[in-house]
Parts: C-alpha cells; sequence; structure tokens
C-alpha cells in the first residue's frame, strides 16, 4: 500500500487510533457506540470514534446555551479576530486536512485542498465582515423621530453537514455565525467523523489561545437520533441543514413547527445548456469536470446536458473521448481524475439508477459499471457514464449522487430553458454561448429558475463570495458569500422619539 503520507497527517491533525467524538469547544467526551470510519479510497480502516450519546447532546446543549449570553457581548470585530485566528491556522494545516478530506471522503487531492481553501476564504470574508453587520436608517414620516434597523445575534446555530463536503460547510455557517454573535453545535455526517474532529481539534486551539469558555462550538459525532434532537430543540435558534431532498423535508417541517428558523441545502439537479454558438472546448472541460469531478458527488455536480442539435453529434462524440481518457484511481495520486463512491451503498444506488434509465428507454453511450481488484478493493470504484434520455424520465427527475450524465437534444433556447427549469430541484444551473442575446435571456425573469445561473462556466464550483444555494426542492436556503449573514441574525426595526410630544404614527389623533 502506498501511504500517501496519511499516517504524518493524520498525527499533525491530532487524530489517533481512537478518537472522541463530542467536544463543547476545547473537553472531549464520547458515552455512545464506537464508529469506524474506513476510507473508500483502499477500504482500510482509518481510525475509530467513541461517538455521542443523548445524554452527551445534551451537555453539549447546554454549554452552548450557557456560553452564548457572554459571547454576544464580545464586540463584532473582536470575534472576528477569532476567525481570523482561526484561518491563519487553517492555513498551517491546509495540506494535512485537504489530504484527510481526501482520504476519508474520497475526493481528489486538488478537491481536497481546494475544500479547505474555501475554508480559509470564508474566514477571510467573515472577518471583512465583523466590521460590517449593517442595517439600513430610513426617514420617520413623524416629526424628531429617528428610525433604523439593527442585526441582533440568535443564539444556538445547529450546523449539519452532508459527506461530500466534510469540512467547508461547516466552516461557512461557522465563521458566519461567530462573527454575527451566535454560538455553533455541529452535528457531522459520521461517514466522515475524523474530518469533523480535524476541524474540532484546530478551533479548539483558537478557543484554549484565547481563553474562551466551553459551549462557543460544540460538536457530536453521532448517529439521525443526534441530528433529530438538534433539530427538534426550541434552543437550536437557526437549523442550517445541508444534505438530501427528502430528509431536508422532515428538517424543515420540524422546525417550522416550533417557529425556528431553517436554511435548507438540499438536492439539485444541475444542467449546463450547450447553445450552438458555444465555445466546444471549453464546453466539453466544463461538462466533464461538473459530471465526474468528486465522483458526481457535489450538490452542483453537473447531472445533465441539454445540446442544441446542430452540435449533438459532436459534443456526443467528443464527450466519448473524453470520458475513454479519464483514469480511475485512488484520489490521493494526483494522476486520476475520478476517485470513489462515499461507500459501498452510494455504489448500490448508482447501479440502480443505471438500472432504472434503461427500462425507462435511456440508451447508455459511455456505459457504467463497478470496478473490481486491483486498486478496487474498497468496492467503492465505478466507472462514470453518459446516456441519451429523454428529460421527463422519471430518473432524470430525481438527483443520483453518483457520476451519471443525462443528455438531450433541443432546437430552440425557449424549449432548452423549459427543460432546465423542468425539474423539481432548482440549485444551478449554465448556458455555453458566445451569444449575448441568449446569455441575457438564460439569465433573464424568464430564464433559470435557479440560486446559481452561470455563463460559460460548468454548474459547480462556486466561489465562497456569492450566496450559495437554491430554489424549489433545493430548499430555499443560503449560505456562505453576499448578505447572506442576514440569516445567521434577527433583524429588529427601532424608532426613536426625541420631541416632547407623542404624534402618533398615519396621523392618527387620540386625545385624552
Ligand atoms: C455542495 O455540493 O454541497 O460549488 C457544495 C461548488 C462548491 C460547493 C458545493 N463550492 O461546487
Amino acid at each position: 500500500h502506498k501511504d500517501y503520507g496519511i499516517g504524518q497527517s493524520l498525527k499533525n491533525l491530532g487524530i489517533s487510533s481512537e478518537n472522541i467524538g463530542v467536544s463543547t469547544g476545547t473537553q472531549t467526551f464520547a458515552n455512545g457506540d464506537v464508529i469506524e470510519s474506513y476510507s473508500p479510497t483502499d477500504g482500510q480502516l482509518i481510525a475509530k470514534i467513541k461517538s455521542g450519546s443523548v445524554e452527551d447532546y445534551e451537555t453539549v446543549m447546554a454549554a452552548a446555551k450557557a456560553a452564548f449570553p457572554e459571547f454576544r457581548l464580545m464586540p463584532a470585530p473582536k470575534r472576528g479576530e477569532l476567525v481570523r485566528q482561526f484561518g491563519n491556522k487553517l492555513r498551517e494545516k491546509k495540506d494535512d486536512l485537504g489530504k484527510l478530506v481526501s482520504y476519508e471522503m474520497g475526493k481528489s487531492l486538488q478537491e481536497g485542498l481546494g475544500e479547505v481553501q474555501e475554508m480559509i476564504d470564508i474566514c477571510d470574508f467573515a472577518v471583512g465582515l465583523s466590521r460590517q453587520l449593517h442595517g439600513f436608517t430610513m426617514h420617520s414620516e413623524r416629526p424628531l423621530h429617528r428610525m433604523y434597523e439593527q442585526y441582533h445575534p440568535l443564539g444556538v446555530v445547529g450546523v449539519i453537514s452532508a459527506f461530500n463536503f466534510p469540512v467547508a460547510v461547516w466552516s461557512w455557517n461557522t465563521a458566519l455565525s461567530w462573527i454575527c454573535g451566535n454560538v455553533t453545535v455541529w452535528k457531522p455526517s459520521e461517514k466522515v467523523g475524523l474530518c469533523a474532529l480535524a476541524c474540532q481539534n484546530i478551533i479548539a486551539e483558537v478557543l484554549k489561545e484565547n481563553d474562551m469558555p466551553e459551549g462557543i462550538s460544540g460538536m457530536i459525532v453521532g448517529d439521525h437520533t443526534i441530528g433529530e434532537k438538534l433539530v427538534a430543540d426550541k434552543r437550536t435558534a437557526l437549523v442550517s441543514f445541508t444534505g438530501s431532498t427528502r430528509v431536508g423535508r422532515m428538517v424543515g417541517t420540524k422546525v417550522a413547527e416550533r417557529f425556528g428558523k431553517s436554511i435548507l441545502e438540499l438536492g439539485g439537479n444541475n444542467a449546463i445548456i450547450i447553445s450552438e454558438h458555444a465555445d466546444l472546448d471549453m464546453s466539453i472541460i466544463g461538462a466533464v469536470f461538473g459530471a465526474v469531478g468528486t465522483a458526481g458527488q457535489r450538490c452542483t455536480s453537473t447531472r445533465r446536458l441539454i445540446i442544441h442539435s446542430s452540435v449533438y453529434d459532436e459534443v456526443k462524440n467528443r464527450l466519448v473521448k473524453a470520458y475513454g481518457q479519464l483514469k480511475i484511481g485512488n484520489p490521493l495520486d494526483e494522476n486520476n481524475h475520478v476517485g470513489p463512491l462515499i461507500d459501498t451503498d452510494a455504489v448500490s444506488q448508482y447501479m440502480e439508477s443505471i438500472e432504472k434509465c434503461k427500462q425507462e428507454g435511456g440508451k447508455f453511450i459511455v456505459e457504467g459499471g463497478v470496478l473490481e481488484g486491483g486498486n478496487y478493493e474498497s468496492g467503492c470504484y465505478v466507472k462514470p457514464c453518459i446516456a441519451e434520455v429523454e428529460n421527463s424520465f422519471e430518473i432524470v427527475q430525481h438527483e443520483t449522487f453518483a457520476p451519471i450524465l443525462y443528455i438531450m437534444k433541443y432546437d430552440d433556447l425557449d424549449e432548452a430553458i423549459e427543460m432546465q427549469n423542468d425539474v423539481p430541484q432548482g440549485l444551478s444551473s449554465a448556458i455555453m454561448t458566445q451569444n449575448l442575446c441568449e446569455a441575457e435571456l438564460f439569465l433573464s425573469h424568464s430564464g433559470s429558475d435557479c440560486g446559481i445561473a452561470n455563463v460559460n462556466i460548468g454548474t459547480s464550483g462556486a466561489e465562497i463570495g456569492g450566496a450559495f444555494g437554491g430554489e424549489k426542492e433545493t430548499g430555499g436556503g443560503r449560505e456562505s458569500g453576499s448578505d447572506v449573514w442576514k440569516y445567521y441574525m434577527r433583524r429588529q426595526t427601532n424608532t426613536i422619539n426625541y420631541s416632547t410630544t407623542l404624534p402618533l404614527a398615519q396621523g392618527i389623533k387620540f386625545d385624552i
């Protein structure tokens, strides 16, 4: 076995063979079952984690609740200083953490490092924001009155993150939450518990060096019962959930029942329209990276290509050629393009989707299948595949978290946009065109209905500076850049009367 220096990286990140999966910040404890983390890259046991029990959850939540009144009084730029230090530590640990992400989750080393880069970027963004959490002032209709609005911290923010972005999604939420004056409780996917532990170890250093109380950044590795507790808990002011539409629907309903706030980042079914005016070189790279990068396990992965009939055959031939050149193998080896799926359950779902697609009449121009033997002993490596389909197929309407690309034909752009929008999900979308009118139409009111719409870029790889999220069954939430911080705060409108009389609004007279 080639080790890729993973043993040293684990050591540098404070991971040993047996770990404790619950933390209130710097203190750790755990009373739940032992979870074993296997790498999908080589099937090896990486390490064990003692997970959290329901009682442990109570301890973490109680610490968070207790820390909030103190933390919210710390000036926002001072909270930003904590985030700045966190970002610096991430810079130091980038190589080790990126490698662990690649090894435990299975994405390519480049993408693992990219994910850590997103963490660093959001920290920088949050530090700047910590001096800008601004509200509007407006003119009152009454004399000698002042009106303005301000944003206050919410309280405890619960973060439930998915396996596919094991470190970045948490940092988007935590960095913003912190500068907004909130404390966080993190429930990572138990499939990537070691990545979470590594992050917690990094943030614990910051907390310790700044003598911060327990409870500001809690974490609990556990199964869905812990997630359910966090969601139902009235003490969780905001639940930020990333995961499937199926689970997200339950989370959204549960949180709404108690009038809590939620940010939902659910499934995508992202398409690229390749127009007759597209640069085909760019289109092929964008489409192939979008479809096979992260082995098709991003919410923003390209699932569908909607191709103009005049370039359809050429695009098809070039895709087949490009897929023929893909190297599938250990993601820590930088010569490989495609790594494994997260686990064998994901492999079964991939196989079922291929089967369903065939039953519905899909025609595979690049065949799928599971890879065996040699370097594929984990059983998690699959072949990226391409099928010609109709957009209306049930399987095409559904998000399969795997490298299956559906292609279809169109004749006029209105039809293409209609197809692109005609799925239940609404996360990311793109058009490849050199024609200004086409690009503008795609971005217009009658264009893409997604939260993200790109021109001459694929569907994945969004920068943290923009608001990230989508419409319809994607859940409507927004994370990371732009003015997304407002979701992490409560808004208050203030009117101050500095006159000596009490004039009522709307000119109402009330004399006594
Ligand atoms: C996700 O798949 O959960 O745009 C997030 C991208 C990344 C984020 C993806 N920046 O692909």
